[in-house]
């Protein structure tokens, strides 16, 4: 049986165009993996030391343990929190960049950035309870920025981080500090995972597995400021009307993909390509520069401007395939290295960006924030030189592209509901949880994966929680996912809501100037904007007085993939939030890692994880539980 691929329509258009090409794609390169190696997928291969690679027998006839001694258990639990550190390190290093930026621009040294929004400047000081009293702009985002790098530099051990410590309810802190998770310093958390799994390090598997959660809980530090400074230098999103998939790919225009993670970079292309629109034209593009987007670096761009995205994750290869895609500018994170290769085939130039992050065969041009301006001119141009080579014959642009509503930060949530109570905005949210107008909120993060048909388990769950009146937030791919697929529009409330939710999101909505319903799925942002979906939590609970494990609240990441899944899925865990993965965690190989993940992290946390492949079957456990919540608040 042939597995489809991705039920993305402009896949359908492009994939045979790329074998026509002899372009091999992801799914090309997963077929020819087959069989993937099953001690790999259950966890029991362990790499850790050059006596091995040494290898569980999942049977139980061949060896029990590694030529060290280590069992599976030990050598599943010490994969999985070393993945969890990688997410973390991914996580926090753009969250640092962003800080750094923050600070160079409060000591007037980096002219390409400003802040953007003073009154989140205020408010992020107030949170981390920083006085501002008589304090100027500069000076606010000085001592904000020392703070959050406090973050990265604290020694001492009993202090917890000053983000973790601002973005939780008080009882999630102090349950989270009874079982010594709690980071103090980002950077430290990350190297006592890497040093404790060392060959000869710790080998039990349930003080592994509480390192990976400090782990992951640095990483949520780590999205919280990365999140928040971000919204202070370039602005908080508001909701704002764009378009998604690679029909937003224009044939008469100088087309630059931005594509990775960090915002720092794609803010200044943005602006600088405005200024360079002119030279575009004269160039032959008739419609001057359109910037697109692609996975994170689009969903930041996209929730703060509006730039529409072209693909998420699995598809980023078949934006080359288009022809038309003058240069891939990427930074950080989820960058296929193939791109350079498919950019090769036709004009495209790839343009790596980041010291850290380089491809072979791709163009580099060094990003630093103290030249941003000029090095983002320079990737402009290169993009316009590489128009002029673009052979208009093998342009081949799907006719797909999906309005989305999108840019629904903390802020425009609060403030949507606020015009139905100005008084107390969470009220109506709470009102309509309380009468089980609204049944739960599920929070979709998370990427794509070659194990799934692209796509598919998002929006088969989305369906069918719409339809049993879940309210839906989303971030990262899945956000990508949702508004390819037209489930960031009004008409999918209407299609696709049960009646109340749809009554409610129409309330919402109307009365907040959209002329009807908010849409389906609300886009909250990048991968690191997960935090926001919490800030919205933690309000709620601290209003009802409970703590997060009570809410009738899940969250899913139905095509996990990569390792900062892995660290997201942990942190939101470890807040008390029962999480859903739509593909086979590395975990399985041991039954006690396995089960203090899916059991007895339920009664330490709150949260735990449930896996289902079948998103039908997914989206009923996730009702079960968010009623079994539901009971558990006797609503
Ligand atoms: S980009 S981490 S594939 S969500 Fe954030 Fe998408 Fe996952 Fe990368």
């Amino acid at each position: 049986m042939t597995m489809k691929l991705s039920t993305d329509p402009s896949a359908a258009t492009l994939l045979p165009i790329a074998k026509k090409e002899g372009i091999s794609t992801v799914w090309d390169r997963h077929r020819a993996m087959q069989p993937q190696c099953g001690f790999g997928q259950l966890g029991v291969c362990c790499r850790i030391c050059w006596k091995g690679p040494c290898r569980i027998d999942p049977f139980g006839d061949g060896p029990q343990r590694g030529i060290c001694g280590a069992d599976a258990d030990t050598i599943v639990a010490r994969n999985v929190i070393r993945m969890i550190a990688a997410g973390a390190a991914g996580h926090s290093e753009h969250g640092r960049h962003v800080a750094l930026a923050l600070q160079g621009v409060a000591e007037g040294r980096l002219p390409a950035y400003q802040i953007r929004d003073e009154a989140k400047l205020r408010a992020v000081a107030a949170k981390l309870g920083i006085c501002t009293e008589g304090e100027d702009i500069p000076a606010i985002a000085a001592a904000v920025a020392k703070a959050t790098l406090e973050d990265f530099q604290n020694q001492d051990h009993d202090a917890p981080c000053n983000w973790v410590e601002a973005s939780l309810t008080k009882k999630r802190l102090e349950r989270l500090q009874a079982l010594h998770v709690v980071p103090h310093n980002i950077d430290a958390v990350i190297t006592q995972i890497m040093g404790r799994t060392l060959v000869g390090c710790d080998a039990d598997p349930v003080n592994l597995i509480l390192g990976g959660i400090k782990g992951a809980l640095a990483d949520f530090d780590g999205m919280c400021l990365a999140t928040e400074l971000s919204d202070v230098l370039f602005g908080t999103p508001s909701p704002v009307v764009t378009a998604a998939n690679l029909g937003v790919i224009k044939p008469d225009a100088v087309n630059i993909a931005v594509h990775g993670h960090n915002p720092l970079l794609s803010e200044v292309v943005c602006e600088v390509a405005g200024q360079m629109d002119e030279e575009a034209r004269k160039a032959g593009a008739k419609d001057g520069i359109n910037i697109v987007g692609i996975c994170c670096t689009g969903n930041e761009v996209m929730v703060r401007h509006g730039i529409p995205l072209a693909a998420n994750y699995l598809s980023q290869e078949l934006a080359l395939v288009t022809g038309a895609v003058d240069a891939m500018v990427v930074d950080v994170q989820c960058i296929m290295p193939s791109v350079s290769e498919i950019g090769a085939c036709f004009h495209t130039a790839v343009i790596t960006t980041m010291a850290e992050n380089k491809i072979p065969g791709a163009t580099h041009v060094e990003f630093r924030e103290e030249t941003a301006l000029e090095n983002a001119r320079r990737i402009v141009a290169t993009a316009i030189e590489a128009y002029k080579r673009r052979d208009p014959r093998r342009v081949n642009i799907p006719d797909f592209k999906q309005t989305a509503i999108v840019g629904f930060g903390v802020e425009s949530v609060v403030g949507a509901l606020a015009t139905l109570n100005a008084e107390d905005p969470l009220q109506p949210l709470i009102e309509n949880i309380a009468n089980g107008n609204i049944r739960g909120i599920a929070l979709f993060a998370g990427c794509n994966s070659t194990q799934v048909a692209q796509d598919s388990s998002f929006v088969t769950m989305a369906k069918k929680l719409a339809a049993n009146n879940v309210l839906m937030l989303a971030t990262g791919c899945g956000a990508g996912a949702f508004a390819k697929h037209g489930l960031m529009t009004q008409e999918a409330t209407l299609e696709y809501a049960g009646d109340s939710l749809k009554a409610v999101m129409t309330a919402i909505g109307t009365s907040a100037g959209l002329n009807g319903p908010l849409p389906l799925v609300l886009h909250m942002g990048s991968c690191v904007d997960n935090s926001r979906a919490v800030q919205v939590a933690v309000a709620v609970a601290d209003k009802l007085g409970v703590d997060l494990d009570q809410l009738p609240l899940v969250a899913s990441a139905p095509e996990a993939m990569s390792e900062k899944a892995v660290a997201i899925g942990t942190w939101s865990v470890a807040l008390g939030i029962p999480t859903h993965l739509g593909t086979m965690p590395q975990v399985t190989g041991s039954a006690k890692v396995t089960e203090l993940l899916t059991q007895t992290a339920k009664d330490l946390l709150g949260g735990y994880f449930l896996v289902e492949l079948d998103p039908n079957l997914a989206a009923d456990k996730l009702l079960e539980v968010i009623e079994e919540r539901r009971k558990g608040l006797g609503i």
